[in-house]
């Protein structure tokens, strides 16, 4: 597979500072696919002088021509579509219609807003005898994991750009490949030197010292909770922003007056696209208690279509596929009762899961409540309405979920859950729609104006 033996810094492709690399891993065959530098210290050190020296001039760059420069990126994207799908198969493991569609085609359309709402968004408001300007936040550092290799990039990088910022990532280690398609589509669409940077790297290393460079003024995160956290602290040392996109544990509730098969159906096929490997998966299932057995045979139906290494992709690497099968083992030993799928791997090579789901499940089980992050959806029943809302938010996270019913009583009960995103009877992605966490689920939100904003800070001129 095609790959750089350097990082992009200052508008150009540069040796790493060290000698040391990474191995990337196709997770289907646990072949080695290439190797790209691991950053250190030193080139994190070049990235942020890189995006510091470019902050003066693409923040005086006008929004419509910043737009314009990013509706190139978008471009050059799409003219990488397919390029851009088979390296996600390939180091993430999505199967190729997947790929495709989501990991290539979203990003793409997100860009896009961006090219937009940067020509058309009011940088500058009359409020009383003030004029209030609204100005990018300056050196914006990116750290992204590996789930959508290309999104998590795009919904960060863009909005960036779009404010006037300047910015360094720090892609996951597992899916460096994509973001260096993106750093050459960040360079034929004609960007100027410095504006983006990518340093590739391990977490504990490259990532680190870019959360820590006193040089940068937002960090910008997705990924697991517990480093998060570590950003968080940090961040909030050096008095700098950050935003956070974190855990999920999200609820689809199917209210009595639901098409039941379909809401489990959509439900099921939800938990199982991208296996599972989406911090908004739907991956608890609240059933009416009168209507549990006849959920219980639908899901099991459904599931049986996810047949790994075909419809179902692989974890991302070993320890995923372990930590997500210790999950159920211990959904086992804590008594729920496995209706499909189970800890067994279902195929001898590749970092495959079986496509699992567990009946009676209780909400103080582990499994209820802990990210699994893999092909595993739950069942819980509830008494009545009450109850379904107390299982929706019982957990510590907030990022999203869904209701099925009667569209009143389903918007009625959506606004009373504790998720920053929730779809109503299947509902439809919308890159315009802010996306973010409640409670431990994060801080701040990504996507359209909400997301834009994260990068602006407001100066307010009184006369
Ligand atoms: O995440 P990490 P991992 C959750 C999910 C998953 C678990 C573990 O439950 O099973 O996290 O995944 C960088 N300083 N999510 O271990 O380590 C790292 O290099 C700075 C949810 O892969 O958080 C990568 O770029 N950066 C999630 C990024 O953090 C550090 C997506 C994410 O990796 C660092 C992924 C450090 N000390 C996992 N340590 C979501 N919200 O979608 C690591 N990194």
């Amino acid at each position: 597979m095609k790959a750089h033996d350097a990082m992009y810094i200052g508008g150009e492709w540069r040796p790493a500072a060290g000698p040391d690399t990474i191995a990337v891993i196709n997770p289907a065959d646990e072949q080695v696919i290439a190797h790209v530098p691991a950053g250190t210290a030193e080139d994190v050190d070049a990235a942020v002088r890189a995006a510091r020296a470019a902050l003066p001039g693409w923040a005086a760059t006008p929004p419509a021509e910043r737009g314009a420069r990013i509706a190139a990126l978008r471009d050059a994207l799409a003219a990488r579509a397919e390029e851009i799908a088979a390296t996600v198969t390939a180091e993430l493991g999505a199967p190729p219609q997947l790929a495709a569609a989501v990991h290539a085609g979203l990003p793409i359309a997100v860009a896009g807003t961006y090219a937009e709402l940067a020509a058309t968004h009011s940088f500058e408001e009359k409020v009383g005898n003030s004029t209030v300007y609204a100005e990018p936040v300056g050196v914006v550092a990116a750290i992204t994991p590996w789930n959508f290799p290309l999104h998590q990039v795009v919904a960060k990088i863009a909005p960036a750009l779009a404010a006037g910022c300047t910015t360094v990532l720090k892609p996951a280690e597992d899916t460096p490949l994509t973001a260096q398609l993106f750093a050459e589509a960040v360079h034929e669409a004609g960007l100027p030197a410095g504006v983006f940077n990518l340093v590739t790297g391990l977490g504990p290393v490259a990532g680190q010292a870019l959360a820590e460079h006193p040089d940068v003024d937002l960090v910008s995160f997705t990924g697991s909770t517990a480093v998060g956290r570590r950003i968080g602290a940090l961040a909030g040392g050096a008095v700098k922003r950050v935003a956070l996109e974190l855990g999920g544990k999200s609820a689809n509730v199917i209210l009595p007056s639901a098409d039941l098969a379909q809401a489990v159906s959509v439900g099921v096929a939800n938990v199982m696209s991208n296996s599972g490997q989406k911090c908004s998966a739907w991956t608890r299932m609240l059933i009416p208690a009168d209507r549990y057995e006849e959920a219980v045979a639908l899901a099991a139906e459904a599931v049986a279509k996810y047949v790994p290494g075909e419809r179902l992709g692989p974890l991302v690497n070993a320890k995923q596929r372990e930590r997500v099968r210790g999950y159920i083992e211990k959904g086992v030993e804590e008594g729920a009762r496995l209706v499909a799928g189970g800890p067994e791997a279902p195929l001898e090579t590749g970092y495959y899961v079986s496509p699992t789901v567990f009946a009676d499940v209780t909400p103080e089980m582990t499994i209820a409540q802990e990210e699994i992050f893999g092909p595993v959806v739950s069942l819980l029943r509830y008494e009545d309405e009450e109850d379904a809302l107390a299982i929706a938010n019982g957990t510590v996270y907030g990022l999203a979920g869904a209701v099925w019913g009667d569209p009143e009583e389903a918007v009625a009960f959506a606004r009373r859950m504790e998720a920053g995103q929730v779809d109503i009877n299947g509902g439809r992605f919308n890159p315009l729609a802010p996306f973010g966490g409640y409670k431990q689920s994060g801080v701040g939100r990504e996507l359209g104006t909400h997301g834009l904003t994260e990068y602006l800070q407001t100066k307010s001129l009184q006369f």
